[in-house]
C-alpha cells in the first residue's frame, strides 16, 4: 500500500496540490517521474519553485503524463516511502486533440491500479454555479467507482476563493458518505488532516 493518485477535473489544482503537498513534507527538490501515454519515461529534477513555474498553469490539461514523486512518511521511529502521483486532468466530453484523450485514458487506467485516490475538486467554482454543472459527470463517477474500493478522499480545492464555503456544502450534499477535507493548494491548508490521512492508509 504505497501509491496515492491524484486525479480530478482539469484547472482543479492537482498539480500545485502535489508540488506544495511535498513541499509540506520538507521537500525543496523533487524528482519527477514522468510517464507518457506513449510509454516514454523520463526523470527530471526541479527545485519545487520551478516545477510550480513550469508544471502548473492557467490553461486547461497542462499535464499530460502520469507525472510521480517519491515521499518519505514518518512511520514509528523511521519513514515510509510512498509514490504520489499527479495525472492528467478529466473532462465530461470526448475532447477533439487525440493527445488530451490518450492521457484522460492514462489516467483512468491508473485509478484501477492505485492504493489511495485523492480526487481533487475546485469547490470555488462549486460554490458559484449549480453543483452538477460544477462537479460533472465524471466527478460523480470517480465518487461511484471509488466507493466500491478502499482509500478515497475528497479534496476540497481551493478553499482560499470566495464562493468554496458554499461549494463546500454543495459537496457534501452532492457527494455524501466519503471522507472530504477542505484544503487550499496555494496556501497549503487542511495539508495538516490530509497528510493524517495519507499516513493513515498508506503506512
Ligand atoms: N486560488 C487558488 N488557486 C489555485 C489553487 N490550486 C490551484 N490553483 C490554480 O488553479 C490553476 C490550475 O492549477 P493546476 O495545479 O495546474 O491544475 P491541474 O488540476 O493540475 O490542471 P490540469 O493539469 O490541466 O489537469 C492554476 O492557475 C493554479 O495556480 C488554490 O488552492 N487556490
Ligand atoms: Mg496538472
Amino acid at each position: 500500500m504505497r501509491d496515492c493518485l491524484i486525479v480530478g477535473k482539469t484547472h482543479a489544482g492537482k498539480t500545485l496540490f502535489v508540488l506544495n503537498f511535498a513541499q509540506y513534507l520538507g521537500l525543496d527538490n523533487v524528482d519527477l517521474i514522468f510517464k507518457y501515454p506513449n510509454g516514454l519515461i523520463e526523470k527530471k529534477t526541479y527545485s519545487i519553485a520551478k516545477a510550480r513555474r513550469e508544471l502548473v498553469g492557467p490553461i486547461p490539461h497542462t499535464t499530460r503524463a502520469l507525472q510521480t514523486v517519491s515521499i518519505d512518511l514518518p512511520v514509528g521511529k523511521g519513514v515510509k516511502r510512498c509514490f504520489l502521483t499527479d495525472t492528467s486532468g478529466l473532462i465530461d466530453h470526448i475532447h477533439s486533440d487525440v493527445e488530451v484523450r490518450r492521457a484522460i485514458a492514462q489516467t483512468l487506467g491508473a485509478i484501477r491500479e492505485a492504493d489511495l485516490i485523492l480526487h481533487l475538486v475546485d469547490a470555488a467554482a462549486v460554490g458559484v454555479s449549480d453543483a452538477p454543472t460544477a462537479l460533472g459527470e465524471v466527478d460523480y463517477q470517480v465518487a461511484q467507482i471509488a466507493q466500491m474500493r478502499g482509500g478515497y478522499a475528497i479534496l476540497a480545492n481551493k478553499m482560499d476563493l470566495p464562493g468554496a464555503v458554499s461549494g463546500l456544502a454543495k459537496l457534501k450534499l452532492e457527494l455524501p458518505g466519503h471522507r472530504l477535507f477542505p484544503i487550499s493548494a496555494l496556501y497549503k491548508r487542511g495539508f495538516r488532516e490530509v497528510k493524517s490521512y495519507v499516513q493513515h492508509l498508506l503506512c
